[in-house]
């Protein structure tokens, strides 16, 4: 058969972020997947970001979990599925419902999260269902519901290029929301006039591009907006005719933010008293204002405070539901936002419903015609978790979500798992840090083989619709749910045979009884057909009685529901924390990581551009505790200890860290944030302060330190420092060691994983020096090489790295310099043609390159999907200041 003869063409959605790019995925007949973006769905118009363009390469089964295991033992679903059942039932009838929990995510599809929440908050009757959204979402769902009586979103991405002024708000967009940043991007050079602020600590990729970067102390967003809305009182910017037809609550949120006057500012905010001025007066003047903001908001103590604040300026300024105005809070999950439409969190019921009003727990029942409605909120993920711990829940059922690597104080989490007597994970992966605390394993199916709905940041409703066959075992995880509720007894009320009947359920429960009342209502789609649901086209709700796109809420600004006040919040700002010992911990993410690694750690381009775990600190911070650029780390914090790469830059506020949330055990010794990071949760919301740690810093000085290229992934490394990363033809590994010398040899065999076998084996030992090399050479082709030296290897990575499985002698690999000869290219910028940062740096001094179109011209960087474009720019850019310093 011909190879490129394609056998399908499938419209889906990228399954990473809340952009919700369309996706058309090609399947050729020779098993090749090619991915591309569609250049009709409205979100993204064809663009994809660096992740999206390369889900081909996550998408073969190594790691794949293929069958149901229960204690580390396959079984048959039938068997697995009784187990849980069983197990829950028993535990329910001993100890009452409130001892049984789901934990899920924003990254099942709305029809998986529609059965799990009706299975737990009618069934079961408890709302013990909490979801991964808890740490993402939760403050804006909690502020958006004291601004507009609902958790609705006023715009739609349109509205970016329709501002004159875009704020962002803790968002690193650029790395993020890649494609809306571009929009916004393309839009403000069609438009010089368009401007960008952003308000994070760091001066991060997003911030190089913006107007205005406001490098704001933690938390000192809520003093900053309260100044903003005095400042546009004070300066006659107010929209009193707005607030008078669609508020309430103007004059104690106003008095409120008297406290934060313009003098008073500098010391809450820490920022520049010019700097502010600026900012203030060009909100004042521009009436197209678009506020994004994201977790830099949210992931804080005083997260839905901030976002109220924001809000307030909004309302008061009659900005929002209007082209080019409003308050947008960006969703992080591809369906973090389908979640919330039906109800994930532990405090909410269905489609919008509320817990605590009994009418709507009636209307639920009612329409679930179920045995019982759960009558209280359940417990908040940090809560669920401690009452694991507590012996207060004993089965707990995990679903898409990792939480030993992404909830704070990791060590409690594993500590409550450990101790917890059920516990069920569903994932596509068979080893993760929370997996192996599983007594029940449930092999989900993945991305491509999925099939459901997903809505966006802008309430866009898309298909996901697979394209690939189930393999092994794996299952759809709505099928898993309602396969348990059966042998639970409830096998009438979850009589679900496809997706399609799952969606239409949904969508009638949302108009059920609404009659106006809640924005959210999809019923135009309760009686959509099964062709109808398979050709859906992307779409925003509000779709009361027609299909077409609600774009922003009601006519000028106007709420959504007819006749409803929108409110403003009173917010007292946080007083600034006494400056403690040590450094306020920062967390968050990097351009070509999702989460824990679990798919992009697959992907050896997405592996390359940051390779290693790392700390970013203020050069100040680092020269204060003796760590030097490039050097290893000691990051202390709630009594644990994890070891990171050092990267000292002048972009990190002094005093402030960062560290990214990525990286797990299953890629480093030590590089899973979590275990030193113990924070608060905002008293509204439940939500983490992941933004807020307190750590110690010290130099981890080796004794020895160690690289290696391996086809094959060693199944232990025995070193005190270890990390790895894919590569084309294998992977990458850095190690150190703090202490003894091991037998080089015998540690080098170790990880060759075969034993020495003289024909295929060279080494080079200087015992005096202490550098001992050594390469394995197998029927021709390089499986491997290993370098062991007192002080940080000098051997290129990507030289390295491109030997892997070619025809070389193993003396090369070892003798000169390690590929220090040959040009570096340094760590990449360009995924997508595999462009380094050195290499830019040589076109601009060779060739002369300006900007990032000649960078493209020369090399191709940032031509294809252009998330790395902003990072070219800020190369650019610092590269001469670079050159006078060096
Ligand atoms: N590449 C990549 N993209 C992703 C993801 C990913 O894992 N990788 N995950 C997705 C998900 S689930 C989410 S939720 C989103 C998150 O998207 P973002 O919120 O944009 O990402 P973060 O890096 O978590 O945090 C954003 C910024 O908040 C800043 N910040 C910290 N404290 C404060 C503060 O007190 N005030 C202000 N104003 N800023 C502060 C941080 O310095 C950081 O740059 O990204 C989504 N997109
Ligand atoms: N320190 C720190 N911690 C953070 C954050 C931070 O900024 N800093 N951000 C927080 C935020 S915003 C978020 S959203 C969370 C994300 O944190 P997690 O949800 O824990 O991270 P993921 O790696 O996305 O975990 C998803 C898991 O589900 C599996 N999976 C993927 N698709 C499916 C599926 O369809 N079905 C099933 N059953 N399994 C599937 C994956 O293999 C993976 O193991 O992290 C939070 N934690
Ligand atoms: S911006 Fe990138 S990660 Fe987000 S949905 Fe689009 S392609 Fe996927
Ligand atoms: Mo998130």
């Amino acid at each position: 058969m011909d190879g490129t003869q394609f056998t399908s063409r499938t419209r889906t959605t990228c399954p990473y972020c809340g952009v919700g790019c369309g996706i058309i995925a090609t399947r050729h007949g020779d098993g090749l997947v090619n991915i591309e973006g569609d250049p009709n769905h409205p979100a993204n118009y064809g663009r994809l970001c660096s992740k999206g363009s390369a889900l081909a390469e996550t998408m073969f089964l190594d790691d794949r979990l293929l069958h149901p295991e229960i204690d580390g033992a396959r079984v048959s679903w039938d068997t697995a599925l009784d187990r849980v059942a069983g197990t829950f039932t028993e535990t329910i009838r001993k100890y009452g419902p409130d001892s049984v929990a789901f934990y899920v995510s924003g990254q099942f599809l709305t029809e998986d999260y529609y059965v799990a929440n009706k299975l737990m908050k009618g069934f079961i009757g408890t709302a013990n269902i909490d979801t991964n959204s808890r740490l993402c979402m939760a403050s804006s769902v909690a502020g958006h519901n004291r601004a507009f009586g609902e958790d609705v979103v006023p715009a739609s991405y349109e509205d970016l290029e329709l501002a004159d002024l875009v704020v962002l708000v803790g968002s690193n967009l650029a790395w993020c929301h890649p494609v809306l940043f571009q929009r916004i991007m393309a839009e403000k050079e069609r438009r010089p006039g368009m401007r960008l602020v952003v308000i994070d600590p760091r001066r991060t990729v997003t911030a190089g591009a913006a107007d205005l970067h406001l490098p704001i102390a933690p938390d000192g967003d809520a003093a900053l907006f309260n100044g903003l809305l005095r400042h546009l009182d004070e300066t006659g910017n107010l929209d009193r005719d707005y607030i008078a037809a669609h508020t309430a609550g103007f004059d104690a949120a106003l008095s409120a933010a008297q406290a934060s006057d313009l003098a008073g500012l500098p010391a809450s905010t820490g920022l520049d008293r010019a700097d502010i001025e600026t900012f203030f007066s060009w909100a004042g003047d521009t009436q197209k204002l678009v506020t994004i903001y994201s977790q830099g908001v949210n992931q804080s103590s005083c997260g839905t405070d901030k976002v109220n604040a924001i809000i307030n300026v909004h309302l008061a300024t009659g900005r929002l539901g209007r082209p080019g105005m409003g308050p947008f809070s960006v969703t992080g999950q591809p369906n973090a936002m389908g979640g919330r439409e039906v109800g994930g969190l532990a405090n909410q019921l269905a489609a919008h419903m509320r817990i605590e009003d009994a009418a709507d727990r009636e209307t639920v029942q009612s329409f679930w015609k179920s045995p019982v409605i759960a009558d209280k909120p359940g417990l908040k993920a940090v809560d669920l978790f401690d009452a694991i711990a507590a012996g207060r829940i004993k089965a707990i059922w995990i679903m898409a979500t990792n939480p030993v690597d992404s909830l704070p104080r990791s060590w409690a989490v594993e500590d409550a798992l450990k101790n917890c007597p059920f516990v069920v994970v569903s994932d596509n992966v068979r080893h993760t840090d929370t997996a192996r605390h599983a007594h029940v394993l449930l092999p989900a199916t993945a991305w491509s083989e999925k099939d459901g709905t997903v809505t966006n940041s802008e309430r866009r409703i898309s298909r996901q619709r697979s394209f690939m066959p189930a393999p092994g075992d794996a299952r759809h995880d709505w099928w898993a749910l309602k396969e348990v509720a059966h042998r639970m007894g409830w096998g009438e009320a979850f009589d679900f045979t496809s997706p399609s009947e799952i969606y239409r359920e949904h969508a009638a429960l949302s108009g059920f009884r609404n009659d106006g009342k809640r924005a959210f209502d999809i019923s135009w789609h309760a009686r959509i057909g099964d062709i109808a649901y398979e050709q859906m086209k992307p779409v925003q709700w509000p779709l009361r009685d027609k299909a077409a796109d609600a774009i922003r809420s009601g006519q000028d600004g106007a709420p959504f529901v007819a006749g409803r006040l929108n409110h403003f919040v009173a917010v007292a700002p946080p007083g600034r924390p006494a400056t403690g010992t040590g450094l306020v911990l920062n967390t968050g993410r990097i351009r070509d990581h999702w989460h824990t690694m679990t798919r992009t750690g697959k992907s050896a381009t997405l592996s390359a551009h940051y390779a290693e775990p790392f700390i970013a600190l203020h050069p100040a911070d680092a020269a204060g505790a003796g760590i030097t650029e490039a050097g290893l780390v000691r990051v202390s914090g709630g009594g644990e200890e994890i070891v990171l790469r050092a990267l000292v830059t002048d972009r990190q506020r002094p005093g402030n860290c960062f560290v990214p949330m990525h990286w797990t055990d299953q890629y480093a010794s030590g590089g899973r944030v979590g275990r030193v990071l113990d924070c608060s949760v905002d008293p509204f919301s439940g939500q983490p302060a992941l933004k807020n740690g307190h750590v110690a810093v010290a130099p981890f000085k080796g004794a020895w330190y160690g690289f290696a290229v391996l086809a094959a992934r060693p199944e232990r490394i025995d070193a005190g420092y270890w990390a790895v990363a894919r590569t084309a033809a294998g992977w990458r590994i850095e190690m150190a060691g703090d202490a003894g010398t091991p037998d080089w040899q015998t540690f080098a065999e170790s990880l060759f994983g075969e034993p020495r076998k003289e024909a295929g084996w060279t080494a080079y030992e200087d015992h005096a020096s202490g550098q001992f090399r050594y390469a394995y050479v197998s029927a021709g082709r390089l499986i491997g090489a290993v370098y062991f030296s007192p002080s940080p290897v000098g051997v290129s990575r990507s030289w390295a790295a491109a030997q892997l499985g070619q025809e070389v002698l193993g003396t090369s690999m070892l003798a000169g310099r390690g590929g220090l000869d040959q040009p570096d290219p340094g760590p990449t910028v360009c995924a997508c043609f595999s462009i380094g940062a050195n290499q830019i740096r040589a076109a601009q001094k060779e060739h002369g390159c300006r900007s990032v179109e000649d960078i493209g011209a020369c090399l191709g960087a940032g031509t294809n999907c252009g998330s790395c474009k902003s990072e070219i720019r800020a190369l650019i850019e610092e590269w001469p200041t670079r050159e006078a310093a060096e």
